[in-house]
């Protein structure tokens, strides 16, 4: 494939390389009744190194899809005993679960508008059988290709850069998500480094965004499971569906946590404030507010307290 064609740069044939290592971990299901087809489309994808699975018909690679979510990709045929492959796709993408799955629709029926139907559908891409080997590459590889970018912008989009923590547009997405689930069971806590500007004001600010990195991963380490966001500057939020006094023990222990951990060669010594909300209310929004003025009210109290 790479060689047949004196056209590829060197450029082009390091990349050509690159994906196919990468292919090497990919999932991908191949759902066709036929045997020779289904065969044959096997060994296409394992000559781009796929790790492919098999499915006679769209019930078995619906189960498939079901038990294993590392599945990426699904390369379907629509004329299939018991499920076709365009009821196929309308089940997947009912379910929130199979958003990211990348799918591609086979068919060599004759009717023009299963394709239009397909992608409608939600399929990513549309092939008419027989196909061009080198179609079928193309258009498998753009398909994933455009998957993956959408996957990487979504981490930019929600994780700050710094502290690889999600980020305070995330906690707005997630938390309201969460909040609408269940609005009387959210716990939300706001947390502050103290008097943080004086560390960049002494140590410069490359320590400073050091210390924040070290305690975030601290914050994830003491609060597993729950919604941990970076809200901005030195500011934390740690948001869940836990009893207010659990999310209290869990705060405590990470305020004794960081008055003994020491940063640095320096041993630089941190203290945070923590303002906690755990009462019903109206909105998320109403969750932030009132724990940022308990921030406040810890602030003023001394700091490196929590007020709830
Ligand atoms: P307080 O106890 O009242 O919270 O005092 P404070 O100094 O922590 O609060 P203040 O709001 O006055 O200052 C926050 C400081 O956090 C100022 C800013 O330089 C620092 N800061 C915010 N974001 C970053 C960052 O990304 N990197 C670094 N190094 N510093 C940051
Ligand atoms: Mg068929
Ligand atoms: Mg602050
Ligand atoms: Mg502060
Ligand atoms: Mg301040």
């Amino acid at each position: 494939y790479i060689t047949k064609d004196s056209r590829y740069s060197f450029n082009h044939v390091i990349k050509v390389i690159e994906r196919l290592n990468r292919n090497q971990g990919i999932k991908v299901l191949v759902a066709e009744d036929s045997s020779t087809s289904r065969l044959f489309i096997k060994i296409l994808l394992e000559q781009y190194r796929f790790n492919v699975i098999e499915a006679e018909n769209g019930q078995v690679a619906l189960a498939k899809l079901e038990e294993d979510p590392d599945i990426r990709m699904l390369i379907t045929d629509h004329n299939m005993p018991l499920v076709n492959g365009y009821d196929l796709v309308r089940m997947l993408r009912y379910n929130s679960r199979f958003q990211d799955l990348v799918i591609i629709g086979l068919s060599a029926e004759g009717d023009n508008a299963l394709s239009a139907k397909f992608i409608k559908a939600g399929a990513n891409d549309f092939l008419k059988k027989p196909f061009y080997h080198e179609e079928f590459h193309c258009r498998v590889i753009h398909s994933l290709e455009a998957q993956e970018m959408l996957e990487t912008i979504r981490d930019l989009a929600n994780v700050d850069p710094l502290t690889k923590l999600k980020n305070r547009r995330y906690l707005f997405e997630e938390g309201e998500r969460l909040f609408r689930e269940s609005p009387e069971a959210i716990s939300l806590a706001m947390l502050d480094i103290d008097h943080f500007k004086s560390i960049n004001d002494t140590y410069g600010y490359i320590v400073g965004d050091n210390l924040l990195e070290a305690v975030g991963r601290e914050i994830l380490e003491t609060f597993p499971g729950m919604l941990v966001c970076r809200f901005g500057g030195e500011e934390f939020c740690v948001m869940a569906k836990v009893d207010g006094q659990d999310l209290l023990d869990s705060l405590n222990v990470f305020l004794t946590r960081l008055r003994l951990k020491e940063f640095t060669e320096a041993k630089i010594s941190l203290t945070c404030s923590v303002g906690m909300c755990c009462q019903a209310v109206d909105s998320l929004e109403e969750l932030i507010r009132i724990a940022d003025h308990n921030l406040y009210e810890a602030k003023r109290l001394g700091r490196d307290r929590i007020v709830s």
